[in-house]
């Protein structure tokens, strides 16, 4: 950021923000004169996240972060005068793998009490208390300056992400542009059953109350709750299922699983929600097991992108002569809680087959451009206006 001549700021949690001002002129008697700029005004932003989950791509975020910077220099190279600031922002952790919640950074820039209360108390994997972890970055370890995150609203006129589709639309379809009219409510969830466990051989199969058997029920009744949604809209995923102790012969007497289940519709997501908890309390009757953790770690409500950034995408992709399609994110991102600060649009890019949180993420150069030149020319309709 520093290097494309942003003005560059770090808040308490790790959320980096580079500022470009535009230029100033020497007025009379040597007085800052902006050159048409007016930087009282609220900044038109953008950005995305560097961070990632493990095993996975390295386009998902990043493409949003140095595409963002690589549009500033775009405008700039091509003499472009802002009449508003324009700011790139690189957000930390937007994967929930760390810290077991997904937009931890935009979150808290988004103003989530709730948030900033629990990660005094949050720990890692490795026991990692998250105000250790930012103090060994460098930020923060006092937990009264994360509330310091927060932004006002009307902070940003606008806010624009650049991403791959992260799905196979875009490709399939022979089309450039993807953009975003909104993005899909996404839930998580973490589930703890508890048994007697025992002997692989001892315990005759009467007598057991096996965690192991109870997670894999639960995960193939949230499989079973999210096809009967009668939407193909629905998804649900158990990403992480850990047994204890984990060993060959040893009856799991713990079973821990993590599951992600979202909807464009919000109300249906949320139906899906309840009838897990209902399926965890009824395979705590049938086989005797405890119910020892039920706790929903984030429902968020989806997000639309606002109609005049849409607008301004529309008009660049056509002005760039490039395809261009409407379409909804089944993916979150920053954007999902920026659009709770101000106006939010998002440009989607081809990515190969569509995959994406695996290492055969692929985006080509050719996309990539495509990409950052309607995100420039976006950002310079937004911050002209
Ligand atoms: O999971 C998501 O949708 C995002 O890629 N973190
Ligand atoms: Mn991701
Ligand atoms: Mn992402
Ligand atoms: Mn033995």
């Amino acid at each position: 950021m520093e290097l494309a001549g942003l003005s560059v700021r770090e808040d308490a949690v790790g959320n980096i923000f580079g500022r470009w001002l535009a230029w100033w002129l020497k007025g009379e008697g040597g007085r800052k004169r902006w050159d048409g700029l007016e930087p009282e005004l609220a900044a038109v932003a953008t950005g995305s996240h560097i961070d990632a989950i493990p095993y996975s791509g390295k386009y998902d975020g990043v493409v949003g972060v140095l595409g963002a910077i690589e549009a500033i220099r775009v405008l700039k190279r091509s003499g472009f005068k802002p009449r508003r600031p324009l700011e790139v922002i690189s957000f930390t952790s937007e994967e929930p793998t760390r810290f077991g919640i997904g937009c931890l950074g935009s979150r808290l820039l988004a103003g989530s009490e709730d948030l900033a209360n629990s990660l005094k108390t949050s720990t890692d994997i490795q026991n990692i208390s998250f105000l250790d972890a930012a103090g060994s970055a460098g930020y923060s370890k006092n937990e009264d300056d994360l509330s310091s995150v927060f932004l006002k609203k009307g902070t940003y006129s606008a806010f624009v992400e650049l991403h791959i589709e992260q799905g196979p639309i875009l490709e399939d379809e022979g089309i450039s542009i993807g953009i975003v009219t909104a993005i899909a409510a996404p839930a998580s969830l973490t589930v703890e059953f508890e048994g007697n466990g025992g002997h692989a051989g001892a315990a005759l199969m009467p007598n057991r109350n096996d965690a192991g058997l109870a997670a894999s029920e639960l995960a193939l009744a949230v499989e079973r709750h999210v096809l009967d949604s009668g939407s193909i809209d629905t998804v649900g995923t158990v990403g992480i299922l850990e047994l204890h102790p984990g060993a060959i012969n040893s009856i799991p007497s713990k079973s821990h699983l993590e599951i992600d289940t979202r909807d464009i519709d919000e109300e249906r997501r949320n139906k899906v929600v309840e009838k897990i908890h209902q399926s965890a309390i009824k395979i705590t009757k049938t086989r005797g097991v405890k119910l020892s953790d039920f706790r929903v770690i984030n429902q968020d409500p989806p997000a639309i992108s606002d109609e005049a950034v849409i607008k301004a995408v529309e008009t660049a992709t056509k002005e760039l002569n490039l395809t261009s399609k409407l379409m909804i994110s089944r993916a979150y991102h920053d954007s999902l809680f920026m659009a709770r600060l101000s106006p939010m649009g998002m440009i989607f890019i081809p990515c190969y087959k569509g995959y994406s949180h695996k290492p055969e993420e692929f985006a080509t150069i050719e996309d990539m451009s495509n990409g950052v030149k309607v995100l420039a020319l976006t950002l310079a309709k937004l911050s002209s206006q």
